[in-house]
């Protein structure tokens, strides 16, 4: 019978703002993760526009102690060891090697700090794959750029990225460049550290960041092959096909769009230029990238060697405005999506659908042709501690075990070429959309409520111990 490859890569994925804490420890430096507020405040500062930027608020700043992996990660690599995995997804805090963004000395503090990280990983088998910005940007080019509306930030990218690729070529050979760099159309200041001034046109700075994160991403993949040969650098895309809500023409022509405009930027990072379509939609919205000739030939250099995205879900769209008003919020304001009547949603409206994973696989091999990587996927709920201290989670069980049937299925059946698979926060912690710490999502329980308290103990709950059995087999026993 058809199996998964021996080396496929079975793990978790974290990000370090949303786990490590100790955000002001070993030198580290502010990032805009620090200053995003938990409560009603959030989403106007992610998506830039309302401006925060210091820590002196009365506000608390969940990414300030998480769930303090800064001083647990020797314990938690302990327990995604005893789990089996193969390979765990984390990001480097750019501040904690840089504090200011751009410096010229790195600070040794923190570039021990992930040596140790990574030892740790080896010492149990663990293949690191390291996200190289996870949605965090230093403060201090913020202030003195403004974010990545300036082309200056991907010299200091740049910078960063020399660093930890001559320090950790020995030791790390799969990296992403962006998280979901896709995201920043939608959460401007959490993508790329942008915020709105009276009277700007928010969609030109948005396209302005995200074109130097592409000109960056692409002088990074570069760089990474000049200094590690071997090593596969990746792309990183907030994926979920989405659905014409009817088979009117216009709705499908609607949902064909919304798709386009979700892929353009992987598009440019897998073939090196902007879709004819893209520009063309630019130039209808009054936006005006300066793409200088240099940058089209960086570009071209700098395509990536496989594709990974994180699923949660389909999205429905529609043409009709009648329809569309109806629209949720998917539980985060983000991506705004037509209830499907067909699905489920869980506890905070995300639409459960794991077929959709298959068709999204599908689409993407089909757009890219170039390996794949599931990289996040996973379900968040409350979670019950019983007084005997376990956790069962049966729904959690079921939402990965639907999901990875249906991988399964792309990978045995469809044929598709698919690097691996690191469930979303296989230890809790804080929500990005939300800045929630009881949108749970991992295997491991963490004794932290979200107005702060806990003890920070960590408990296996019962998909710890399903997961280690579906690694155990390969995928084979789910
Ligand atoms: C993705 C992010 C992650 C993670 C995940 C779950 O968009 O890359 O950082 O947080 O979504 O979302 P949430 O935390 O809002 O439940």
């Amino acid at each position: 019978m058809a199996q998964f490859p021996t080396n496929f890569l079975w793990g978790g994925a974290t990000a370090a703002n949303q786990c490590e804490g100790g955000y002001n420890e070993g030198g580290r430096g502010l990032a805009n993760v620090d200053v995003v507020p938990f409560g009603e405040d959030r989403f106007p500062v992610a998506s830039g526009r309302m401006k925060m930027l210091t820590c002196d608020d009365a506000h608390e700043y969940p990414s300030h102690e998480a769930v303090d992996l800064y001083h647990h990660y020797k314990e938690d690599i302990r327990l995604f060891g005893e789990i089996g995995f193969k390979c765990y997804r984390m990001s480097i805090a750019w501040t904690r090697i840089l504090p200011n963004g751009d410096d010229d000395t790195p600070n040794e503090a923190g570039l021990a700090f992930y040596d140790s990280v990574f030892d740790e990983c080896h010492k149990y088998g663990i293949e690191p794959l390291v996200t190289i910005c996870h949605f965090d940007t230093p403060i201090a080019l913020i202030r003195k750029y403004g974010g990545w509306k300036d082309r200056r930030m991907v010299n200091a990218y740049l910078k960063y990225c020399a660093v930890i690729f001559n320090r950790y070529k020995n030791k790390v050979r799969y990296w992403l460049t962006f998280n979901e760099i896709n995201m920043l159309l939608h959460m401007p200041f959490i993508g790329a550290g942008v915020y709105f001034e009276e009277g700007e046109n928010p969609e030109q700075i948005k396209y302005t960041a995200a074109h130097h994160e592409l000109v960056a991403s692409a002088k990074a993949v570069k760089l990474a092959h000049e200094i590690m040969p071997d090593c596969m650098v990746g792309c990183m895309l907030a994926a979920g096909q989405y659905y014409p809500y009817t088979c009117n023409p216009l709705d499908v022509q609607a949902a064909m769009e919304a798709d386009r405009d979700n892929y353009f930027l992987i598009d440019a990072q897998v073939y090196g230029e902007y879709p004819v379509w893209a520009l063309k939609r630019m130039e209808r919205a009054g936006v005006r990238i300066d793409c200088t000739a240099e940058d089209r030939r960086v570009m071209k250099e700098g395509v990536v060697d496989f594709v990974s995205f994180s699923y949660y879900s389909s999205r429905t769209t529609s043409a009709d405005p009648e329809v569309l008003a109806h629209q949720s919020q998917g539980g985060n304001a983000v991506f705004a999506t037509v209830n499907n009547p067909y699905l489920d949603e869980s506890e905070w409206g995300w639409q459960i659908d794991p077929v959709g994973l298959r068709i999204t696989m599908n689409s993407l091999y089909d757009r890219y042709r170039k390996p794949l990587f599931i990289v996040e996927n996973g379900l968040g709920a409350n979670d019950t501690v019983e007084p005997d201290g376990s956790i069962h989670d049966p729904y959690r069980i079921a939402y990965l075990r639907a999901h990875i049937e249906e991988m399964k299925k792309a990978v045995l059946e469809d044929g598709l070429p698919l690097l691996g698979y690191t469930m979303w926060g296989p230890i809790d912690l804080v929500s990005n959309g939300t800045g929630e710490m009881k949108k749970r999502y991992g295997f491991i329980y963490v004794d932290k409520q979200n107005d702060g308290s806990g003890t920070l103990e960590r408990r296996r709950k019962d998909s710890f111990y399903w997961y280690k059995k579906v690694i155990a087999s390969n995928g084979e026993d789910l």
